[in-house]
């Protein structure tokens, strides 16, 4: 049992944190220069993501009014974002412990980090920031499939807490929240935060050759090792965000004891017989390494 307890334990929250880890977002103490960089970025991605992104989020963007200009103020959204889902944005200082994190999400809360990144840091940070997870994740959460996902994504962090399986959960989390793919009539599009909220990433994924474009297999993409440095090798496509709520009704019981046995697979790997869009040439991931940018392949979860 100290095993599990081990792991349910987590370090306390920072000083003026709640238990939970949530703080106050605090709208009005937002400076014009941080509500201006909101705006920049917010611009940025929108000269670029119509016909990229998927129509969710497109339409969660406006549903939520993201585009009224500055840093949007959580209770104004999370009205909305309620009548729509169900769920609410509730802020907190960063990362958070994974068993805190999963507990939220298995409320129907997401926690967004409550800073943004200084102007200096336009195009890459260590950390989820307000801009990372508000406009990355929580236009996805106005959709009823998509809220349905993520909160059984929560409620299976729960239970896969006293196991050892957090880091394939986490690879799920990565290949499909964070940097998923779907396909559409009108071709790839993007649900994953860190895509959207990323200008550079939101070309690449769909558009450059050097990274693999791969079928959706849930045990494939639990096993799959992934980065989180730089852009990713290869995305994985869903055929709809409904048959991604699926993979959340199987028992994962049988599934975590196929995993035991499987070794991890490397981020460049293509599996016989799975399903290429495109075998990609990772060019761009040699390039980076040759460069000396490449670092080793993480397999714990650090959004970016
Ligand atoms: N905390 N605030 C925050 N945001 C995240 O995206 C997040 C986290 N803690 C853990 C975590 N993500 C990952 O371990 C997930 O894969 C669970
Ligand atoms: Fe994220």
């Amino acid at each position: 049992m100290a095993a599990i307890e081990t792991s349910l334990r987590h370090p306390a929250p920072p000083p003026g944190a709640r238990p939970d880890w949530t703080i106050d977002q605090g709208w009005s103490t937002y400076g014009a220069d941080e509500h201006r960089v909101w705006t920049t970025l917010y611009e940025r991605q929108l000269s670029i993501l119509p016909g990229r992104a998927c129509e969710s989020f497109l339409r969660g963007l406006d549903a939520l009014d993201l585009h009224r200009g500055g840093i949007p103020d959580f209770h104004r959204i999370n009205p909305e974002l309620q009548k729509l889902t169900g769920w609410s944005v509730v802020a907190v200082p960063g990362l958070v412990p994974d068993a805190v994190f999963f507990e939220h999400l298995a409320n129907r809360r997401f926690p967004a980090g409550q800073f943004i990144r200084r102007p200096d840091q336009l195009d890459y940070l260590s950390e989820p920031d307000i801009f990372h997870d508000v406009f990355g994740h929580v236009p996805m959460l106005t959709d009823p499939v998509f809220a349905d996902y993520m909160q059984a994504y929560g409620k299976g962090g729960l239970r896969a807490q006293g196991l050892d399986h957090l880091h394939h959960l986490a690879r799920l989390y990565w290949y499909t929240v964070e940097f998923g793919l779907m396909d559409t009539a009108e071709g790839l599009r993007i649900y994953g935060a860190g895509i959207v909220s990323s200008r550079a990433e939101s070309v690449f994924c769909l558009e450059d050759p050097s990274p693999h474009r791969l079928g959706f297999d849930l045990e494939r993409v639990m096993r799959t090792l992934y980065r989180i440095d730089d852009f990713q090798q290869v995305y994985f496509v869903i055929s709809s965000l409904e048959a991604l709520r699926q993979v959340t009704l199987e028992d994962f019981g049988p599934l975590y004891q196929r995993l035991s046995g499987a070794p991890d697979l490397a981020i460049d790997t293509v599996l016989p017989g799975e399903r290429v869009l495109n075998h990609g040439s990772q060019a761009y991931a040699q390039a980076a390494t040759d460069a000396g940018r490449g670092a080793t392949p993480a397999t714990t979860a650090l959004a970016s």
